[in-house]
Parts: C-alpha cells; sequence; structure tokens
C-alpha cells in the first residue's frame, strides 16, 4: 500500500541511462557470486510449467533446456488458452503462435504467426541453434517445423472454437483486462552455472487481426537477457511493451543498479505516464531476475501474479501494482 502511494505521488520521470566516460570492453568473465540459484520465475500461475523447469535446473541441466521444456508444459496444455494448443484463435478463427528464446551467451531465436505446430518454443530454439537466422515466419517457419520431423496438428479445441464463434456474433474487439490478454508465459531461470536464459510463448490476444504480432517473439520486448545482469519478460498487451522496448529496458536499468522490483516497476510508469496513455483499459506486467538471483514483478493492474521455484518451493506471487 505505501509504496503504490509512493509510485503514484512520484514524479514519473523517466531516467536517463548513461555511458560511463571510461566505457571500455571488459572480456573477463563475470566474478559475481550466484548465490541464490538454481531458480526459476515465470508470468501468472504456471506452477506445472516451473516445476518441469526445476526438475531439470536440480538436476544440474542448463538453463536453456529447463526454459524450453518449462514452457512446452503450457503450449501442450489445452486449458490454457493463450498458449499453444487451446489458444484462442484471430478474428478468423485460425490459432497463431509467436515464440522466443534467449540464452546465456546472448543468442535468441524466435518464431512468428506459426500455425499448426503446437511447441513453438522449440521451433524458435532451433532457430537460433540451426539457422544462420534470428526470427523465421508464416508459411517458412511451418516449413521448417516440418523439416525437423514435426507433424500437423490441429491447434484450435472444441472449446476455443466454441468461444470464438460467440465472440463471432458481435465481433467486437476490446480485450479485456487479465482475460483475453492472460496466461502467455514467460519464463527466465539460473542454472547450477549462473547462466541465465528466457523464453516466452503465447498464442498472442484472441481475437486479433490476422496476421497480427505482439510483442512476445519481439527480442528485446517480450524478453531480454544479459547473463551479466539478468533478464525480464513482459505479459499483457503487447502493442504497449513494444513501445518501450519493454524487457531491454528492465534489463538496462538493472543494469545502471536497480534491482529487479524497482526495474519493472519503472519500466511499467514508462508505459503509464505517456500522455494520453489509456493504461486503465490494458493490462502489462513484468517478471525479472538479476545475476544474484533476485526477483521481481510489477503489473499496472491487479490480477497478475509470478510463480517461482528455488529451493524445493514453487510459489505463486500476487504481483505489486500500479492502479487499483
Ligand atoms: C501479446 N503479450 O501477444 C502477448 C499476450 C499476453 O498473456 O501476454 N497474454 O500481446
Amino acid at each position: 500500500m505505501e509504496r503504490r502511494g509512493f509510485i503514484k505521488k512520484s514524479s514519473l520521470l523517466g531516467i536517463s541511462i548513461g555511458i560511463p566516460s571510461s566505457f571500455s570492453l571488459n572480456l573477463k568473465e563475470p566474478k559475481t557470486v550466484i548465490k541464490n540459484s538454481p531458480v526459476v520465475i515465470a508470468t501468472w500461475d504456471v506452477k506445472n510449467a516451473t516445476k518441469k523447469a526445476w526438475d531439470f535446473l536440480k538436476n544440474g541441466e542448463s538453463s536453456l533446456d529447463a526454459i524450453e521444456q518449462g514452457c512446452m508444459i503450457e503450449e501442450a496444455d489445452e486449458n490454457n488458452q493463450s498458449v499453444g494448443k487451446g489458444g484462442l484463435p484471430d478474428s478468423d478463427g485460425n490459432v497463431t503462435l509467436d515464440a522466443c528464446i534467449m540464452d546465456s551467451i546472448g543468442n535468441c531465436g524466435s518464431v512468428v504467426f506459426l500455425k499448426n505446430i503446437t511447441h513453438a518454443i522449440s521451433i524458435a530454439r532451433k532457430i537460433m541453434e540451426d539457422t544462420p537466422h534470428v526470427m523465421l515466419a508464416g508459411e517458412g517457419a511451418e516449413s521448417f517445423a516440418y523439416s525437423l520431423g514435426y507433424e500437423k496438428e490441429n491447434l484450435l479445441t472444441e472449446k476455443s472454437k466454441t468461444n470464438w464463434l460467440e465472440w463471432k456474433k458481435t465481433s467486437k474487439y476490446k480485450p479485456i483486462i487479465n482475460i483475453e490478454n492472460h496466461d502467455t508465459i514467460g519464463m527466465l531461470a539460473i542454472d547450477k552455472n549462473g547462466d541465465i536464459a528466457g523464453g516466452c510463448t503465447t498464442s498472442g490476444l484472441a481475437y486479433k487481426m490476422s496476421g497480427r504480432v505482439g510483442d512476445s517473439p519481439i527480442i528485446g520486448s517480450g524478453l531480454f537477457i544479459d547473463n551479466e545482469v539478468g533478464g525480464a519478460v513482459a505479459t499483457g498487451l503487447g502493442e504497449e511493451v513494444v513501445k518501450t522496448v519493454g524487457s531491454f529496458l528492465v534489463v538496462e536499468l538493472m543494469k545502471n543498479g536497480y534491482s529487479p522490483q524497482k526495474a519493472c516497476e519503472e519500466a511499467i510508469k514508462r508505459i503509464v505516464s505517456k500522455k494520453n496513455s489509456n493504461y486503465k483499459d490494458f493490462q502489462v506486467a513484468y517478471i525479472a531476475i538479476n545475476k544474484k538471483g533476485e526477483t521481481g514483478s510489477y503489473s499496472i493492474h491487479k490480477g497478475f501474479s509470478m510463480t517461482k521455484y528455488n529451493n524445493d518451493t514453487n510459489q505463486n506471487y500476487e504481483s505489486d501494482y500500479f492502479n487499483n
């Protein structure tokens, strides 16, 4: 309550990100001691996904493997209507997926407007590892998946089809806070070596225009990792995240001394303090982790939560929020 009050009253001016005049390339390995690793955090209440990632981390697997495996849980869960199979479709009734992944040495892969394949996160990883590119879209991405042995699947479940047909009766497009932009999974993990990786996977906004791509597959917006600093992921109305390159902003703020919590708060303030911001009508949330394994999360509205798994404990934290 106190912090909320403070934030509401405090200046909403942005901070400037300066490059020290003595800037020089530091090619040495970072010396940070990782006290709180391994650890995994994710957007929304996704205990099965974080448990899966945790099991991988606990067995000494890499943060990258943990991220992929954790995200795959939500992609395969037909009850999660924001990710993978069972995702709510676009206005034409097509389920189209966006995803991206980043490893600890700055590699990234991304897939947009992917149809007929459940595990977009794995395709993003393969794009990162097996192609000279960062991003593949649409038919090209789908063909690439088939070349890897993936089979064509119908992602539109009966439940999502029924919801879409109901929506079509009015065809009114106005995503509802925490409802039609809920449950995209963004996940960040630190493994036993202290290496950070992250991923993000979604079916995007329900009933979006055909061809619409959100923030989730855009490196820097939906996800960003700097292994010497930390990582961040976003969820909510992607259009607003993209406008402030939100996840990069959170990581850059941490690089400039902000805690993960303060960095998430500042990134949300950048959105709500925009001239003519209609933030009362949409949700955006960030989660972040720094190299020490400290975590933070913040959302514009109540209703968002972060799931965290470390020390053999899986917990869901109601996020602190800006606006009631
Ligand atoms: C998007 N950011 O496509 C995603 C939606 C989301 O929980 O996060 N849903 O804009």
